[in-house]
């Protein structure tokens, strides 16, 4: 499997409880490499462009005005077969149908407040990154 690279957000549900070291160190035992990160705090509108794909979804409001509610941590992680093993680090979107050891299961609140993002494919894994990186900030 190919060397891939996705991109990855701690939520704020997460980084108001101080979970950004215990996730981290979750995608770091799963052989995903840290190799970009910083800590920023979107408008709701910011948050409203990342999540565009989401805007007919009935909870779009709600998570543009989460996802603004606090600062997250924006990842680049980078590893083999990286998009699919982060997804399953991460669990399902519903912590509870979540797998026992994953992240969600671990940490998220709710459906909603569900501490992690994770790319859902190559094409949004590129578009993803390119939004919050420049290319000089990622150091493999
Ligand atoms: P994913 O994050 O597991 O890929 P998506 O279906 O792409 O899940 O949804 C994006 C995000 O929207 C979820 O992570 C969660 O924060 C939020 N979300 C999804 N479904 C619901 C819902 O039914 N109510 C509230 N928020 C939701």
């Amino acid at each position: 499997m190919a060397i891939q690279r996705t991109f990855s957000i701690i939520k704020p549900d997460a980084t108001k409880r101080s979970l950004t070291g215990a996730i981290n160190a979750k995608l770091e035992a799963a052989g995903l490499r840290i190799i970009a990160q910083k800590r920023i705090h979107l408008t709701k509108a910011q948050a409203g462009v990342f999540y565009e794909v989401h805007k007919e979804r009935p909870f779009y409001d709600e998570l543009c005005e989460f996802m603004a509610s606090g600062p997250i941590v924006v990842q680049v992680l980078e590893g083999e077969d990286a998009i699919a093993k982060n997804r399953e680090v991460m669990g399902a979107t519903n912590p509870e149908e979540a797998a026992e050891g994953t992240i969600r299961k671990e940490f998220a609140l709710s459906i909603g407040e569900n501490s992690v993002h994770g790319s859902d494919g190559e094409d949004t894994a590129k578009v993803e990154i390119a939004y919050f990186f420049s290319g000089l900030e990622l150091v493999g």
